[in-house]
């Protein structure tokens, strides 16, 4: 056993759905209403989880929310039975029972950010779970992600998990999807870089114009901050404000890294040449090490195409032979700008050398890709030993939430079905048998 990452996947929830929630999140704006399949949901992300393991990476699997959220619904003032609460906010606003329906937290990328003990001065891992403040749906989830993330890495003597940043505008923060850590082995010291979309205290800096910037330079640096990371090792950087306003609503939408490779598009960051040419210098002098940079163009992708394909929303993972594969969403395949990219990525010569194609399409729907279903965490083996061992995939793991999806979750899931008293039932009956699988109480959370 050696310190290595893990890949913590969502498993998607019972009550998947498309309610075009998320503003500046093309693909879920597109989907509002769509009818969603919640069966198919879960269990392309159980492939995914199964097939990156078979790949002889470790995997883990983080438990969605209970959802329903009836107690937001009763904190916003509404009371009566669990049905009644559902279709008295129905009435005031559909957006509200779409809300308390959210299956949004399977994006575990927005779970947390987190440094592993390689980099932080106490040899802890640390970990904050993200506010989520920009979007009321998803802000909903981080308390309860909190207590899902201290169940899992309950010992203190190697894990802090921290509060989330205070839910305010100026410390928006969306984890890990705003987070890259670079490094030459998972066990040595590592780059962290922290993509923030607008410096919201200083209002003369470029922002966004049409989209919300989700992640702010204030709450990367709270983020530094609290996990210790000395300055050399962190790396600040200005996302492309046009790049959000295109429909870049996180940085794992337009650039991926993982150990010594960062792939991403020409117009992903402010002052980009500049950029990457500290980052690389940065990595050097940290890893000792060159670091392999990947640009794209917008002549060889463009950035609408960067968006539909989700090609930068791929997983790099590092295979046992040391090459460095790409998972990526099928509609790259089906891009064609898309596919040229990625068969000139794996023939050039760096680390990346194979590519596979994964059907994601029902978390796609929502602005979901493979990179955005998992939040990497690096573990030495000390720590391997010291966190739940419940939630990491094995066989048996893997068929018992595979019979547990067949046995509980709908085939289809139209917006009208969230008002069927039903479905609370239903649910309720899917969370009390995954916390006896996972043996976390996440019925109670
Ligand atoms: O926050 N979609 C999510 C997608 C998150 C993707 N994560 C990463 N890029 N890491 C979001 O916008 C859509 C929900 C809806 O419309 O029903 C949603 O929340």
């Amino acid at each position: 056993m050696a310190t290595t990452e893990f890949n913590f996947d969502g498993l998607v929830g019972p009550t998947h759905n498309y309610a075009g929630l998320s503003h500046g999140n093309v693909a879920s704006i597109k989907h509002q209403h769509a009818v969603s399949s919640p069966r198919t949901a879960a269990l392309q992300g159980l492939a995914k989880m199964k097939f990156v393991r078979d790949l002889g990476i470790e995997q883990a699997v983080l438990p969605p929310l209970q959802r329903p959220n009836l107690s937001f619904l009763r904190q916003i003032g509404f009371s009566g039975s669990d049905t009644d609460i559902v279709q008295k906010a129905n009435k005031v606003d559909p957006v509200l029972v779409a809300v308390c329906f959210s299956a949004s937290n399977m994006w575990t990328a927005n779970a947390a950010t987190v440094s592993p003990s390689p980099d932080t001065p106490d040899n802890r891992l640390h970990l904050t779970p993200a506010n989520l403040t920009t979007n009321l749906h998803r802000a909903l989830e981080a308390g309860s992600t909190t207590a899902v993330l201290k169940s899992v890495f309950f010992n203190q003597d190697h894990f802090a998990v921290h509060q989330p940043l205070h839910s305010a505008a100026a410390l928006s923060d969306e984890g890990a999807a705003n987070h890259t850590r670079l490094c030459s082995t998972f066990g040595g010291p590592g780059l962290e870089l922290f993509v923030y979309g607008c410096e919201f205290l200083n209002r003369s800096r470029p922002r966004p114009k049409k989209f919300p910037a989700r992640q702010t330079l204030e709450s990367c640096q709270a983020l530094a901050r609290r996990h210790g990371l000395p300055d050399e090792q962190i790396k600040l950087i200005h996302q492309n404000p046009n790049a959000i306003d295109a429909g870049v609503f996180h940085n794992d939408v337009i650039s991926v890294g993982h150990q010594n490779v960062l792939l991403c598009h020409q117009w992903a960051f402010v002052d980009q040449e500049k950029c990457i040419q500290e980052i690389k210098s940065q990595f050097n002098q940290i890893c000792g090490a060159d670091l392999h940079v990947v640009s794209l163009s917008n002549d060889e992708l463009p950035i609408s195409d960067a968006v539909s394909s989700y090609l930068f929303n791929s997983q790099l993972v590092t295979k046992s032979d040391g090459n460095l594969a790409l998972i990526c969403p099928t509609e790259c395949q089906q891009n064609k700008n898309a596919s040229t990219c990625i068969q000139k990525i794996i023939s050039e010569t760096n680390p990346i050398s194979e590519v596979h194609f994964l059907d994601l399409r029902q978390s796609m729907n929502n602005g979901g890709g493979p990179a955005c279903l998992r939040l990497r965490i690096v573990l030495s083996p000390d720590e391997q030993a010291a966190m739940h061992q419940k939630v990491r995939l094995t066989d048996e793991l893997y068929h018992q939430l595979y019979e547990w999806v067949e046995k509980h979750y709908r085939e289809s899931l139209a917006p009208e079905d969230l008002l069927d008293p039903k479905i609370i039932e239903e649910s309720a009956a899917a969370f009390d048998d995954l916390a006896t699988i996972l043996e976390i109480p996440i019925n109670e959370i």
